[in-house]
């Protein structure tokens, strides 16, 4: 599958410049086609004459330790202030208040819960390539630019006398940990000014005619950068101030290693090694690549993406590889496009959230993918182009596991792992829980983080505090388990995690009236402050849900199982208010009454999704009560709630809602480059989506596998391939007349299987069939076995 035009990027209508979008990200967000390898990013314009390249570098961050800030501790305010109190002080009064019923004073004296903001720092970008074609009389009459999702290249042809055709093949290959640029055109016709330039008027530059380096410190926290350019020509080079000119050549190959020292060892955040050492070993980087070769470079890196695209695919009765990707989107929008294009447009964004995915996110990472994955073109973005955690990096990883990717996971296990040091601080400063002398006893961080342990809640607490970005982040942790059935992982790594994070907020919850509460708390990002609310309390449920189910896996002392039962049951989280609605707070009559009615947020139905609160089977009241929430909060709404509603319509079953909610999301929330925005282009959005469609297509959050629960009657026919179920399931099937027609389940770890489907009963071939309750087909699978299933009737 590719993502193609036959004209080049347009320039953009800039939208007006406003705090959150300055000008400069415009025309980039919605024109550049991105390729990565989890840490060194490309994304390009593929202009005919005047080609934009813009690279970035992961770790390439501002803010954290440096000798500009000593006091540097994660934005906590460890001191007492000029009323001599702390921040647990502050803690303690506003749960004494909420206690006593002083709701209104406990609010307010809320906003002391917050950090500062001096060493928060952005993501940077690393620079822009400009490649400045000079020769040739090309022109746009039959130029084509492809990203192929399946191999992760971008072709880029360009006609340019009669039977001849400039040639560009970019890739970032994750074996060989390079770029690479590739640049041909016959009669030795090639010339080119090839530069860099950055937003730093200090970067070192030193050129030569087969090499260049960038390096320097970056001037907020001295974080070492280096980019090692080796270059490969038959034509001759010029070196200039900041690039090369290039005359005479048929090919011209650039390989482009890029690191900063970067290293996620608290508090230091530093590998150690001197700047000569970071170009030393990425120049060794690029000699090997260049003496690997192109050709050799692209097949590894080819085998490489494909062999994690290729593990799953989603068809629904689309296929139209040969219409451009913004003629697609143009129909689309318009309304004026028959099915089968709308449908080739789908699959296309499907495989795209699985491609960003590949290309943001790969074992080895230290860092998780940010609010753009790895793609920025400026020194400000918007947010810092952080790692948000009110709901946007959870949902960066929503897709991974069940669309057949979770080795891309691990950069978000071990982030959260690292987080837990500098976590413990913030439980102490702030909530008065401390771990000394080695001890695990809570760790605490909130909405925003960089990579430099930022734990502290924000600047404001009105969009800062968020004490469960913990509990709701370790779900994403404890799924790697639910989905790869690696027990060894779960004992060792998430257990210990979830148990730790367990005890914190076991010692923190406040009971009254029979409910455990978690005090203060805040509906992201609006409403009342209060004592306890559904966000807080279903995101609590879900830690001790997975606590407890991770403690049965492996067999734990039974004691500390009924001691964490007990806490769950006295959670409860759900309550259904006087309109039928899921109430957001306890103290929530009528539907809409407190907070913003539309709020893009659905906080208090995260345990429809991404949880396992509610349960249709044992209890449709919930159901019913979450689709007047639902309806109450409306379908338009921006980037990433689109993907959070298709989510959660899917897990009401209603198919052809979500489709009704793709459709608005392609209306106004999708550029032509594919790339979801809020605005700005924000990739969590991107994730939504594609973990909206799997979710329309099979669940098994509710311990049976679910085989097309809320397929749309346009998806009439389909199949899917690769799809990955709790259990490690690994699932393909197709569906003709919206009833299931092939259906097969690999056993990646053994064990016992549920599924069921809409479509009738399922029955194993040439085995008597068992059904539990749900009219789950239930049987024993061995390890590595494939099983055929056919529906009865
Ligand atoms: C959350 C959202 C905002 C934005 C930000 C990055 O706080 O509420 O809309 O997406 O994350």
């Amino acid at each position: 599958m590719r993502i193609f035009y036959k004209t080049p990027t347009k320039r953009l209508k800039k939208r007006p410049a406003s705090p959150l979008n300055p000008p400069k990200t415009s025309n980039w967000e919605q024109s550049v086609l991105p390729l990565g390898n989890g840490t060194i990013g490309l994304s390009a314009y593929g202009d005919i004459r005047k080609e934009k390249i813009v690279l970035n570098c992961k770790s390439l961050w501002t803010g954290g330790p440096s000798k500009k800030r000593p006091n540097y501790a994660g934005g906590n305010i460890l001191e007492k202030d000029e009323n001599g109190k702390t921040r647990y002080d502050y803690f303690k009064e506003i749960r004494t208040l909420f206690q006593e019923d002083k709701s209104e004073e406990a609010g307010k004296l809320c906003d002391k819960l917050v950090g500062i903001e001096d060493g928060y720092g952005a993501y940077q970008c690393f620079g822009v390539l400009r490649v400045h074609l000079k020769n040739g009389l090309q022109t746009a009459a039959d130029y084509e630019r492809s990203l192929d999702l399946d191999t992760g290249v971008l072709d880029i042809q360009i006609p340019f006398q009669k039977d001849a055709i400039e040639k560009r093949t970019y890739f970032v290959s994750h074996p060989d940990k390079v770029a690479v640029l590739h640049y041909e055109k016959p009669h030795n016709a090639l010339h080119l000014d090839f530069s860099f330039a950055s937003g730093r008027n200090y970067d070192k530059i030193t050129v030569t005619k087969d090499s260049m380096t960038i390096s320097g410190a970056l001037e907020d926290n001295g974080l070492l950068y280096c980019a090692q350019f080796g270059f490969e020509t038959d034509g001759t080079i010029t070196p200039t101030e900041n690039g090369i000119e290039l005359k005479h050549a048929s090919v011209f190959n650039v390989y482009l290693a890029m690191d900063t020292d970067y290293m996620d060892n608290y508090p230091v955040y530093r590998t150690g090694e001197s700047v000569e050492a970071l170009a030393a070993r990425l120049k060794e980087t690029v000699e090997a690549a260049k003496a690997k070769g192109f050709m050799a470079l692209l097949e590894a890196h080819k085998a490489d993406f494909s062999s994690l695209m290729r593990t799953a695919s989603v068809s629904l009765g689309g296929g139209m590889d040969d219409v451009p990707t913004d003629v697609l989107l143009k129909a689309y929008k318009k309304g004026k496009t028959d099915r089968r294009h709308k449908r080739t447009l789908e699959e296309l964004l499907y495989a795209y959230g699985r491609y960003l995915t590949v290309a943001s996110s790969r074992s080895g990472d230290l860092l998780p993918s940010n609010l753009q994955g790895i793609w920025n073109c400026t020194d400000k973005p918007i947010w810092a182009s952080d790692f948000h955690l009110n709901i946007n990096l959870q949902m960066n990883y929503w897709p991974t596991y069940m669309t057949n990717l979770a080795p891309c996971a691990d950069p978000l296990l071990r982030y959260v792992d690292a987080l837990r040091v500098p976590g413990r601080l913030s439980a102490e400063a702030y909530t008065g829980i401390a771990s000394k002398d080695g001890e695990e006893n809570g760790f605490l961080f909130h909405t925003q983080n960089t990579p430099f342990g930022w734990t502290c809640p924000g600047w404001d607490f009105s969009w800062g505090w968020s004490p469960v970005a913990v509990a709701w982040i370790l779900h994403n942790v404890y799924e790697y388990y639910e989905y790869t059935k690696d027990e060894a992982l779960l004992q060792n790594k998430i257990y210990p995690m979830l148990l730790e994070s367990a005890r914190y907020f076991e010692a923190l919850l406040v009971e009254k009236d029979g409910r455990l509460l978690s005090v203060p708390c805040f509906s992201p990002e609006h409403g009342p402050r209060t004592m306890g609310n559904t966000y807080e309390q279903s995101l609590l449920w879900q830690l001790f849900h997975d606590t407890l189910e991770a403690e049965e896996a492996l067999g734990v002392d039974t004691e500390l199982i009924a001691h964490h039962k007990a806490i769950l049951e006295k959670l409860s989280p759900l309550e259904i208010g006087s309109s039928g609605q899921i109430k957001e707070w306890y103290h929530e009559a009528e539907l809409g009454k407190i907070g913003e009615k539309h709020h893009r947020h659905l906080s208090h139905l995260l345990g429809l999704y991404p949880g396992n609160l509610f349960d249709k089977f044992e209890h449709p009241e919930y159901i019913k009560a979450a689709k007047v929430s639902l309806n109450g909060r409306g379908d338009k709404s921006t980037g990433w709630a689109m993907g959070q509603r298709i989510c959660t319509w899917a897990r009401i079953g209603d198919g052809n809602r979500a489709l009704s909610l793709i459709e608005t999301l392609f209306q106004n929330g999708i550029y032509v480059n594919l790339f979801d925005f809020h605005p700005p282009f924000q990739i969590d959005g991107n994730f939504g989506y594609t973990a909206g469609v799997t979710e329309m297509l099979m669940q098994s959050h509710l311990g049976c596998i679910e085989i097309l629960p809320a397929l749309p009657t346009e998806w009439a026919k389909g199949e899917a391939h690769g799809l990955v179920a709790r259990g490690n399931f690994v699932l393909d099937f197709s569906w003709n007349d919206d009833t299931l027609e092939t259906l097969s389940v690999t056993s990646r770890s053994g064990g016992i299987c549920r599924i069921r489907t809409n479509s009738g009963k399922l029955a194993l071939d040439g085995t008597a069939p068992q059904y539990d309750e749900r009219g789950c087909l239930v049987f024993e699978t061995e390890k590595g076995k494939t099983y055929a299933l056919h529906l009865t009737d």
